[in-house]
């Protein structure tokens, strides 16, 4: 007898064992997602669910750890599905069925297209996307970009080192940022967005909180919402995006810049934050904004401990796991500098590193400072992940 430890945090290593016993590429495809061990924890159930979950669980011969109002339920994912098909659940079970189907069918067919205001991003690549900030105050680079011409220049840069979006923010969100009156944020914004698009330069996304922003930056030519409130900060954020049928891009915060560092409080950061996210979506969704043009961000950095970002970084599958394509932008944040000891201006080697992890852990788009860096680090990791079939 021969034994030979497969890996298993992907499908990767089963499709390859079969492949290698003459397999066709799609059926072996779907029986190494199927093989695939899961893990879900099931809250706000009944105890009549539990005691149902608990009895399924002892019959199929899977693992299932419960408490007051809550079960963890570690399967294959061929051995989930049932659960989640409304002719083969279990009785008293019935209730678990949507969200279980809705969560499998991400799992199985992810999002592998983000729609933009006039285009489609596909994802089946790593997307950079290159910060351009119009601050005077910006943590990372000090305000060096702060007039047009320096961030065109800085733009053509990012596009040149092989950003697909380009992010243009003209209020400073770092801890303890002032807030920046419309105006002026307009007057920062408009013009570079103007000179992108009139130079062929983008898609441009716009980083704002505000609406009036967002609605003078869609007019100069953006064709994303990137808002870091998570549309908490301006209610009628969502339905100018909705409206111009842009791309939104939604990230996790608590609070504000002002008070954020205050709330970093989670029990599991991960699955707090995936909730609060999920939230998010779904009000952008109610507001009008379409599925599809809906990317969730965790907010490293933002109302996050460095431990924290560490493990939310490392936990990444179950933000992803909501189904919308995910963003991350770790780009030279403090965290990363807890872990090296290096300064802001010498992040981004660890910035790159960050983002090959992400995108292990599902991650499609990555916001940061240097593209080159990025761009290598994650031609590398993207190389260790074949197309499904
Ligand atoms: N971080 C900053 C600003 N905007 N947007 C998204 N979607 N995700 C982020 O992590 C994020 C962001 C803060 O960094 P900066 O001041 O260097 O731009």
């Amino acid at each position: 007898m021969k034994l030979t430890a497969l890996a298993a945090h992907t499908p990767e290593a089963v499709r390859a064992a079969l492949a290698a016993r003459g397999w066709d590429a799609q059926p072996a495809w779907f029986a190494a997602t199927g093989v695939q061990s899961l893990v879900v924890l099931l809250e706000d159930i009944t105890a009549a669910e539990r005691e149902g979950l608990v009895r399924w669980g002892a019959k199929a011969g899977t693992d299932v750890l419960t408490g007051e109002g809550w079960a963890l339920v570690g399967a294959a994912a061929s051995r989930l599905a049932p659960l989640a098909r409304p002719d083969r659940v279990p009785p008293g079970l019935e209730g678990l069925s949507g969200e279980l189907g809705r969560f499998l069918a991400a799992y199985a067919d992810p999002p592998r297209r983000w729609e933009i205001a006039g285009r489609t991003v596909a994802l089946d690549h790593p997307v950079i996307i290159g910060v351009v900030n119009v601050t005077p105050d910006s943590f990372s680079d000090g305000g060096r970009f702060a007039t047009t011409d320096r961030a065109i220049a800085q733009a053509e840069r990012l596009v040149a080192d092989g950003c697909e979006l380009l992010d243009v923010g003209g209020e400073s969100t770092r801890p303890g940022a002032a807030p920046v009156p419309v105006e002026e944020e307009v007057r920062r914004v408009a013009p570079v967005i103007e000179q992108l698009a009139h130079r062929g330069l983008g898609p441009v996304s716009v980083d704002t909180r505000k609406a009036a922003v967002a609605r003078a930056a869609i007019a100069a030519g953006a064709a994303v919402v990137n808002d870091v409130s998570g549309l908490a900060f301006d209610p009628g954020l969502a339905r100018v995006a909705a409206a111009a049928g842009v791309g939104v891009i939604v990230m996790h915060m608590r609070g504000s810049p002002e008070t954020m560092d205050s709330l970093a409080v989670y029990r599991h950061v991960a699955a707090e934050v995936a909730a609060e996210l999920r939230a998010v979506a779904d009000g952008a969704e109610a507001c009008g904004v379409a599925r599809e043009r809906l990317v969730v961000d965790p907010g490293f950095g933002f109302a996050k401990t460095a431990e924290q970002n560490f493990r939310l970084l490392d936990e990444l599958a179950t933000v992803a796991g909501l189904g919308y394509p995910v963003a991350v932008g770790p780009s030279r944040k403090r965290f990363l500098g807890a872990a090296t000891g290096r300064p802001v201006e010498d992040r981004d080697r660890a910035t790159a590193v960050a983002c090959a992890l992400a995108w292990q852990r599902g991650a499609r788009l990555f916001r940061v400072h240097d593209a080159a860096l990025a761009r290598e680090a994650l031609r590398v990791a993207a190389a260790t992940t074949t197309s499904p079939a």
